[in-house]
């Protein structure tokens, strides 16, 4: 009777929370689509854990890597219905705010200094209220990524070498109309879907950063890295609209400061990696080619400039002129 009248006690005493831990108002739940090795993980991490001290416990944020929350376009869908709350994603934007093209514009920006001059900029400000307004996503941090290369089989060093090879690049209507001037055969698809397809043989190559080639392991599918170098682009740690607003002004302060440290954080491991990765992938076998770069940006240009409405022509003469 002894035991039973204590085991009751310590029930009572867990189930009034005595000893449970301070349970958090909020929890948000965070996908992206790299692996737990990469900077944009630990980046989440590292904002996770800033919200949380911020916000004294308030706030939990959960991660979720290699689109285990579901894939990029269906997260961003599921964040507009309140079902799941922050994602990292860029140029797939584009397909509710047409300024997002702007990140997917080959050959635009040259280097990290410019980049920032855009994004920090009249360019990024406009870019930002319309994601706002049109994606319903606010922007919290951004992240620089690396420039885009295509992978393959086969060496491609001019766009005739293209010659219908089968692309997969993600669900970007710019990426497409680059790609098919090219040469190639574009085909849209999520990032998890990739590597199998790679290996089954339904695309032949695709195009990204050296530190998205590592994380999804592409180099055990692929053996050449085409340095096109053809985008220098830029991605964004994003929460729901609706759900930001929903939250006390304190919380929402602590959610933009913890962003804009976290942004710091990634920024400082992005930089320190960068030539790391290039003998990584050298190291799992991948070869570098040279490609003409200049016969790249020859064709790609005017069908970006064809594809791009007004508005938009003018941004990106602005930008090439900064
Ligand atoms: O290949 C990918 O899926 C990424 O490198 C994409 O650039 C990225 O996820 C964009 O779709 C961002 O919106």
């Amino acid at each position: 009777a002894l035991l039973v009248a204590a085991a009751l006690l310590v029930s009572v005493v867990f189930a009034t929370g005595a000893f449970a831990e301070k349970k958090p108002e909020y929890t948000l739940k965070l996908g992206h689509l790299a692996n737990t090795e990469h900077t944009w993980h630990k980046g989440s991490l590292k904002f996770a854990e800033l919200v949380e001290q911020k916000t004294d416990g308030r706030v939990k944020v959960q991660v979720f890597p290699n689109e285990q929350l579901g894939k990029e376009m269906e997260v961003i869908g599921n964040i507009q219905s309140g079902i799941v709350d922050m994602l990292i994603t860029g140029e797939s934007m584009m397909n509710w705010a047409p300024l997002c093209g702007l990140i997917a514009v080959p050959y635009m920006i040259r280097d990290s200094a410019h980049m920032e001059k855009i994004v920090e900029g009249e360019v990024g400000q406009a870019i930002e209220k319309e994601v706002i307004e049109k994606v319903r996503l606010r922007p919290v941090s951004w992240f620089e990524r690396g420039a885009r290369n295509l992978t393959s089989n086969r060496e491609i060093r001019k766009p005739e070498d293209l010659n219908g090879l089968k692309v997969r690049v993600p669900n970007v209507p710019l990426f497409v109309a680059t790609w098919e001037a090219l040469g190639a055969k574009p085909t849209p698809m999520a990032f998890s879907e990739v590597f199998t397809s790679l290996q089954q043989g339904i695309i032949d190559g695709q195009e990204n950063p050296y530190d998205l080639i590592k994380s999804a392991s592409f180099f055990e599918v692929q053996k050449f890295v085409n340095m096109t170098e053809h985008v220098r682009g830029w991605i964004y740690l994003v929460i729901g609209e609706d759900r930001f607003q929903s939250m006390p002004k304190d919380i929402q302060a602590a959610v933009l400061e913890a962003g804009k440290e976290a942004q710091a954080y990634e920024r400082q491991l992005f930089r320190a990696e960068q030539d790391q990765l290039v003998q990584d992938l050298k190291d799992k076998g991948m070869t570098f080619v040279e490609v003409d770069k200049a016969a790249f940006m020859k064709v790609a240009e005017p069908a970006v400039l064809k594809f791009l409405s007004p508005e938009l022509q003018e941004m990106y003469k602005k930008i090439v002129a900064i």
